[in-house]
C-alpha cells in the first residue's frame, strides 16, 4: 500500500503566522521514514502551490476568501488522484481550511466517515464565527452552511452529513456554533466525556457510529493535545489530550483498517520547542497507520 504525502503549506486561513511551515517541521521529524518503517511505500508529492500571505490581498470581511478557495480547489484534485490511484493520502497543513479540499476529495466517489480530532468545533459560518478566519469554519462548510464559494468546490453542495462526522477532544466551541452544531447531527465527544468514560470506550463507540461507513478520514488538529506537549499550535487550549489518549485513539483507529486518508495540521514550529510538536504528530501518524507495541 502507498502513503500519498502531500504538503499544503496554507497560513491563510487563520491570524497567528508561521503554520505554513507546518509541512517542514513534519518532513524533518521523519515522517516518511517512520512510516516506510512499517512496510508501506511513501510516495511525497511534495507541496501544492499556495500562495505567500503577504503578496495576497486581503478582502475585508472574506479575509483570504479567493486564495483559500483556489487552494482548495487543488487539495481537492490531489485527493480525487490520491483515491483514484489507490493510494492513502496523507495531507500536511498548513491551518484546517484545508480539510475543505481534503475530504471533499476523498468523499467524491464513496461516502467518509470523518473523524475529527479537535480543541475547536472549527462549525462557525461566516454569520458566526467571532474571528471571521475560515479555519474555524471547515465543519460547517463541508455539511454547506457558509461562503458558496467554498461550500461548492469540486461539485455542487454539502459533501457531508452530520452522520459522517465524529468530533473528539472538544473543549472550545463559540456561542453560536455550539448552538448550530448541536442541530447538526455530528457526534460530539468532549473532554468532559473522554475524562467520564476514556478514550477507549469513546473512540469505541465513535467507530460504531462510523459503523456503516467503509472508509474513514481522519483530520487531526493537533491542538487536541494539551499545549503542555503540543506547545506548537496556533490556538492553543488548556486541558487537552495526553500524549498516551492520543496513542490510544490512533491504535484503535487503525485496528479497524478503515482509514483511508488523513490530515495533520495546524502545527506552528515558530511557537514550538525544537520541532517537538512534529515529533508527537509523527508518533501519532506511526499509531494511525498501524505502528502496535507487541
Ligand atoms: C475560533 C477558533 N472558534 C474561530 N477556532 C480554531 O476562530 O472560529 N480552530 N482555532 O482550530
Ligand atoms: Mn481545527
Ligand atoms: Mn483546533
Ligand atoms: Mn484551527
Amino acid at each position: 500500500k502507498t502513503i500519498r504525502i502531500i504538503g499544503v503549506p496554507i497560513d491563510l486561513g487563520q491570524s497567528q503566522r508561521g503554520v505554513d511551515m507546518g509541512p517542514s517541521a513534519l518532513r524533518y521529524a521523519g515522517l516518511s521514514a517512520r512510516l516506510k518503517s512499517l512496510g508501506y511505500q511513501l510516495h511525497d508529492e511534495g507541496n501544492l502551490y499556495v500562495p505567500v500571505r503577504d503578496s495576497v490581498a486581503e478582502k475585508n470581511n472574506g479575509g483570504f476568501l479567493e486564495a483559500v478557495q483556489h487552494v482548495c480547489q487543488s487539495v481537492y484534485d490531489a485527493a480525487t488522484e490520491a483515491i483514484a490511484a489507490g493510494d492513502i493520502p496523507l495531507f500536511l497543513g498548513g491551518d484546517h481550511s484545508l480539510a475543505i479540499g481534503t475530504i471533499g476529495g476523498v468523499s467524491a466517489q464513496d461516502r467518509v466517515g470523518v473523524i475529527w480530532v479537535d480543541a475547536h468545533g472549527d462549525a462557525n459560518s461566516p454569520a458566526t464565527s467571532p474571528t471571521g478566519n475560515i479555519h474555524g469554519m471547515p465543519i460547517a462548510t463541508l455539511l454547506g452552511e457558509g461562503y458558496p464559494e467554498l461550500i461548492n468546490i469540486g461539485r455542487a453542495g454539502a459533501k457531508l452529513s452530520g452522520q459522517d462526522i465524529v468530533m473528539i477532544g472538544i473543549r472550545d466551541l463559540d456561542g453560536a456554533e455550539r448552538d448550530w452544531l448541536k442541530q447538526s447531527g455530528v457526534k460530539v465527544y468532549t473532554m468532559r466525556d473522554l475524562d467520564e468514560r476514556g478514550m477507549g470506550s469513546v473512540t469505541r463507540e465513535a467507530l460504531d457510529f462510523l459503523h456503516g461507513h467503509t472508509r474513514i478520514h481522519v483530520s487531526l488538529d493537533m491542538d487536541a493535545l494539551d499545549p503542555n506537549i503540543v506547545p506548537g499550535v496556533g490556538t492553543p487550549s488548556s486541558g487537552g489530550l495526553s500524549y498516551r489518549e492520543a496513542q490510544l485513539l490512533m491504535e484503535i483507529i487503525a485496528d479497524s483498517g478503515k482509514l483511508t486518508s488523513a490530515d495533520i495540521v495546524e502545527i506552528n514550529p515558530i511557537l514550538d520547542h525544537e520541532n517537538c510538536t512534529a515529533k508527537v504528530a509523527v508518533d501519532l501518524a506511526a499509531s494511525l497507520f498501524g505502528k502496535s507495541i507487541f
